[in-house]
C-alpha cells in the first residue's frame, strides 16, 4: 500500500515553520532567518519514502495585513487551511497561545487531520510545557501534539511517522526523485533575499523584492543576473551602499551560497531598479507573482 499526500505548514511568524521543513526535506529550501515575513511564498518539498509520499508546503506566518503584500501572504496561509490532507500547525515555546485567534478558530474548525508542533523546547522548561500542553488541548482538542526542537533535530522523526499515517492511500503526486515544484531561478532570488534580510535594517527588507532576469545553466558555471526593485528612490542608495560597498558585500555572500546550493560555480551580477510603491501596485504585485 501507498500513502501520498500534501502537509500544509502553517502558523505565526518566527515559531520555525521553515527550519522545520527544511529539517524535514533534508535540503535548505525555505530561507530562514530571525526576522519576521521572511517566507513570502508558499513553497512545496517532497519527501519520498518507499511507500509514502509527502508534500510539504511551507507558508508565510500568518499576519493582519496592513499593506497589498501581506494581504495576498495572508490568503495564502488562508488556502493552506483547505487543500491540505494534513495540517501541520506550528507554535513555540516563546508565543502564547492566542485562542481566538480569527486563525486558530479556522484551525480547529478544519475536518482535516492536524498535528500540533510546539517547537524550540531547548528554550522551555518540562513544567512550562506541561502547561502549554494543556492549554494547547484546550485550544485544539482534536490535534496530536508533537514537541520538538527543530535546532536541536530533537523529536523531529516522530512528525514523520504521524504524518504518514494520517496520509490518504495514493499513489505518488510526483515523480520520485523531485525534491521541489520550484525552479533554480527561484531559489536564486530566495537566497539574494535572504542577504538583504541579514544585511539591512528595518524596512529595507520588505520594501524590496528581487527579479532573477537571465538564468543560464551551464557545465561548471551558472549566469544569473538580478534586479532588486526598491519602493522609493533613497532606498536604491542604501542598497548599493558607499561607492557600492554593500550591493557587492550581499552579491559575494549570495554567490556564495549559491554555489553551496548548487554545486558548482555561479557569475552573479545585480542590478537595482525603483519600482515606486510597488507593495500597494496590483499591477506591479502581478508583475512579481503574489496575485493570481
Ligand atoms: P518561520 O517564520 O516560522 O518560518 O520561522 P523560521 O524557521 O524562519 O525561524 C525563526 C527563528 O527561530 C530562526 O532564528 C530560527 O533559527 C529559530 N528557531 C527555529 N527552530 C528553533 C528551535 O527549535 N529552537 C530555537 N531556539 N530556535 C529555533
Ligand atoms: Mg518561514
Ligand atoms: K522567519
Amino acid at each position: 500500500m501507498h500513502r501520498a499526500g500534501f502537509v500544509n505548514i502553517v502558523g505565526n511568524p518566527n515559531v520555525g515553520k521553515s527550519t522545520l521543513m527544511n529539517l524535514l526535506v533534508g535540503e535548505r529550501l525555505s530561507i530562514i532567518t530571525s526576522k519576521a515575513q521572511t517566507t513570502r511564498h508558499r513553497i512545496m518539498g517532497i519527501v519520498n519514502g518507499e511507500d509514502y509520499q509527502i508534500v510539504y508546503s511551507d507558508t508565510p506566518g500568518v499576519l493582519r495585513p496592513s499593506y497589498r503584500l501581506q494581504e495576498s501572504m495572508l490568503n495564502f496561509s488562508e488556502g493552506a487551511l483547505v487543500d491540505a490532507d494534513v495540517i501541520l500547525y506550528v507554535t513555540d515555546t516563546v508565543e502564547r497561545p492566542e485562542k481566538n485567534s480569527d486563525f486558530l478558530i479556522k484551525v480547529a474548525a478544519t475536518k482535516v487531520p492536524t498535528v500540533l508542533i510546539i517547537n524550540k523546547i531547548d528554550l522551555s522548561t518540562p513544567e512550562k510545557l506541561e502547561e502549554l500542553f494543556d492549554l494547547w488541548q484546550q485550544i485544539l482538542p482534536q490535534a496530536q501534539i508533537v514537541p520538538i526542537s527543530a535546532l536541536e533535530h530533537f523529536n523531529t522523526e516522530r512528525i514523520i511517522e504521524r504524518i504518514v499515517k494520517l496520509l490518504p492511500e495514493s499513489p505518488p503526486f510526483f515523480e520520485k526523485d523531485r525534491l521541489t515544484d520550484r525552479s533554480l531561478r527561484f531559489f536564486a532570488g530566495e537566497i539574494i533575499r535572504e542577504k538583504i534580510l541579514t544585511n539591512y535594517d528595518k524596512e529595507i527588507p520588505y520594501s524590496t523584492e528581487v527579479v532573477i532576469e537571465k538564468y543560464e545553466e551551464g557545465d561548471g558555471l551558472d549566469r544569473i543576473s538580478a534586479t532588486i526593485h526598491v519602493a522609493r528612490k533613497s532606498q536604491k542608495g542604501i542598497i548599493i551602499g558607499h561607492q557600492g560597498a554593500m550591493l557587492k558585500k550581499i552579491g559575494t555572500q549570495a554567490r556564495h551560497d549559491l554555489e553551496a546550493f548548487l554545486g558548482k560555480k555561479v557569475f552573479l551580477e545585480i542590478f537595482v531598479k525603483i519600482a515606486e510603491n510597488w507593495r500597494d501596485d496590483e499591477k506591479q504585485l502581478r508583475g512579481f507573482g503574489y496575485v493570481e
